[in-house]
Parts: structure tokens; sequence; C-alpha cells
């Protein structure tokens, strides 16, 4: 900025100087000529110049107004091949075409390894076993839920399928239960309810005398003590045959045949000893 300044300032005192020369150049030119001279009029018309030099070259004109359309070429040289377009959506599903001739058949197949039947035959058989015991044991559980009754020790469950007494034990043992042992008046009218309300006439409970005639047991081996619901004239023994016990609808016992079939009530406990 300081330097630009000094170099204006340079620039300016040469230009006074410069100035000063000419204005003394000036002032020393000799003014008498100029005022010696007194003629108004003036003088007769000179001769006339001689050619000038040939003058520069003009500016270029302005653009003029469009011309008319002009006519029509003729065609082009075909041009080259453009370049693979892209490719388009899939098409529609064609019509089915005709059956095709048969073709040739084939060679004969090598002979096969004859079958381990018996193992087999084994293994269907144990799944058979399976699929019945699947079966009774949804059934059992189907008829579970369809109705049960219960104290605060036990559930009481009428199996409806008509089993001896051996086998009923059996079925009822297998589910971790017993047959049931009504050994109070409470139990007694519990079981005896849910057989009338389900409509059956009789059941087999879990008491008997198989092991010494007269002298009944309980399903756990518990003797009769204090409670006993003997219809009246039973327990009688008929023919020395009677050695199971059967719950009536009305809660009264019966002694029968262990050999004969009928629905049977099982018991569960709630608590595990
Ligand atoms: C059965 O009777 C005996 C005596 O008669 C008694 O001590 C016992 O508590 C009774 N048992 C039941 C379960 O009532
Ligand atoms: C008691 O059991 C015997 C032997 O099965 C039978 O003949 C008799 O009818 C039964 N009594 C009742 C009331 O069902
Ligand atoms: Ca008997
Ligand atoms: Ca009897």
């Amino acid at each position: 900025m300081k330097k630009q300044l000094w170099k204006l300032e340079t620039f300016l005192l040469l230009f006074l100087v410069l100035l000063q020369i000419f204005a003394l150049d000036d002032e020393s030119r000799p003014t008498t000529e100029i005022c010696s001279t007194h003629t108004i009029l003036p003088g007769p018309k000179g001769d006339g110049g001689e050619k000038g030099e040939k003058g520069e070259m003009g500016k270029p004109g302005k653009v003029g107004p469009m011309g008319p359309k002009g006519a029509k070429g003729e065609v082009g040289d075909i041009g080259d091949q453009g370049v693979m377009g892209k490719i388009g959506p899939i098409g529609k599903k064609g019509d089915k075409g005709l059956k095709g001739s048969s073709g040739v058949s084939g060679k004969k197949g090598k002979a096969g390894a004859v079958c381990d039947c018996g193992k087999y035959r084994k293994v269907v058989g144990q799944l058979d076993i399976n699929v019945a015991r699947l079966k009774s044991s949804i059934n059992f559980f189907k008829n579970v839920l369809a109705g049960i009754r219960e104290t605060e020790e036990k559930y009481y469950y009428i199996v409806q399928e008509e089993k001896s007494y051996k086998e009923a034990l059996t079925h009822c043992r297998i589910r971790d239960g017993i047959l049931a042992m009504p050994k109070d008046e409470a139990a007694n009218a519990v079981i005896s309810d849910y057989v009338s309300q389900s409509g059956f006439f009789r059941v087999f409970i879990g008491l008997n005398d198989m092991e010494k005639e007269g002298q009944f047991m309980f399903a756990d081996r518990t003797p009769l003590l204090n409670y006993s619901n003997w219809k009246e004239g039973e327990p009688q023994d008929t023919s020395g045959q009677e050695d199971c016990v059967e719950m009536l609808s009305t809660g009264q016992w019966n002694d029968t045949e262990c050999h004969l079939t009928m629905y049977f009530v099982c018991e569960f406990p709630k608590k595990r000893q």
C-alpha cells in the first residue's frame, strides 16, 4: 500500500515538472507576430488539397434479416447399427404343446436283495402295540377331563371300560392309582354320588375276601375296621364264589364274583407318600 502511494507521488511530481517545462516553452514563443496582424476580411479560397491517403477499413455492418428457407436436401447415407436394446418383460405362457412320441424302453434292472421282512414285521407289530397303548391313554385322559370327583386328599374317577376285578386293579395301578377304597362314610358318599349321577348301576371297588373267606380287605391290604356299607343280607358269598365287591348306585356294597366284568372306580392320592 505504501509502495503504491509512493509510486503515485513520484508520478505526479514528474507530471508537474513536465507541465512546467511546456509552460516555459510556450512563454518563450514570440507573441509579436500574432499581435501585429490587423487584417479582418478572410482571404481567397485556397487551392484544392492533395488527395488524401486511403482511409482505414470500416467497421462490420449490422446482421441482416433471415433469408428464405432453402430447398430440402438429399437423403443422407445409412447410419451405423445402434447398440442392442434392453431385454423386454416376460411374455405370457404359451399353449401346451402336443404330446411327444414315447421313447425307447430302458434296460432291465438288476435283481433286488431279499427283504428282511421278519424284522420289519416285528417293528410294525411293536408299533401297533404302542398305538393301542396311546389310544388307551388318550381315552383315559379324555374321560378324566370329562368327569372326575375329588376330596381334599383324593381324586376319584370312574373308568368306563368293562373289566374283571383283577384287570380293573391293574388298570388303576399302572396309572399310579388304586381301586377306590371307601374307608369312611364321606368317601363312600362321594363315590356313590358319582356312580349314580353317571347313571351306572354297579362298579367294582377295591375290596375283596380273596385271601381268606369272610375277611374283607381293601386293595391296599388294610382290613375293614370302623366303616362298612353292606346291602341288607350281604355279604352272603353265594356258592362260595363271591370274593370281590361291587358298589351299587345307592352306595351299598354287594359281594360278587371277581371274573364278572363291569365299570370300576380308581382313586388317586393328591399327595405322594
Ligand atoms: C376307628 O375306630 C377306632 C376305635 O373304635 C378309633 O380309634 C379310630 O380312630 C377309628 N378310625 C377312624 C378312621 O375313624
Ligand atoms: C349281588 O351280587 C350277586 C352276585 O353277582 C347278584 O346275583 C345280585 O343280584 C347282586 N345284588 C344286587 C342288589 O345287585
Ligand atoms: Ca367271598
Ligand atoms: Ca353277594
